[in-house]
């Protein structure tokens, strides 16, 4: 007669134990996953805020910004060479980056994201920046915390609305 019991105590404690281990190592997984897109969005930052100022060493004046006629070459668009990426340049600056030194942009890894680059008062008056758009609060927090002061209207990286630890998309500004 095939026996009916039902698990034991024991038995039933190992499977929790064994959920409990499945669980830990899928949150685990997600928390590596939410770590390396903050790591590369603060990286990409770093590299398009080289770029930006490369182009500054190399011509002496920043893309987007830049007011020379007859360069980069085939460029379409000057912007008035006051030192800041005003709001008509911004969406020259990857043209001109492109064109004299070969940098493309790309989307960020988190819900498509841009980078924009841009001119705003951080306190103290305007200065230039690199943001990137539809970021989750809680990652432009994470990310203002690990590399700023955490706070979301002072120091050299900025965002658009408070941190209220919550997935609604703000943009993020990083100081260059
Ligand atoms: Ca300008
Ligand atoms: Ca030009
Ligand atoms: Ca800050």
């Amino acid at each position: 007669m095939i026996s009916q019991r039902g698990f034991s105590l024991l038995e039933l404690a190992i499977v929790l134990v064994v959920i409990g281990f499945i669980l830990g190592a899928v949150l685990q997984g997600q928390n590596i996953v939410y770590n390396a897109k903050i790591q590369r969005i603060v990286s990409d930052m770093r590299d398009y805020s080289q770029s930006f100022l490369l182009y500054y060493d190399r011509y002496g004046m920043y893309p987007g910004d830049e007011d020379d006629p007859s360069f980069p070459p085939g460029d379409t668009f000057n912007g008035n060479h006051n030192g800041l990426v005003d709001t008509e340049e911004a969406s020259n600056v990857w043209e001109d980056l492109s064109s004299a030194l070969g940098v493309v942009t790309k989307s960020s890894p988190v819900r498509g994201g841009q980078y924009q680059f841009g001119a705003r008062d951080f306190g103290g008056g305007k200065r230039n920046y690199i943001s990137v758009t539809n970021l989750p609060n809680r990652m432009a927090e994470a990310i203002d915390a690990r590399h700023d002061d955490g706070v979301w209207n002072t120091g050299n990286i900025q965002a658009s609305s408070p941190y209220d630890g919550s997935d609604n998309l703000v943009t993020l500004y990083w100081r260059i």
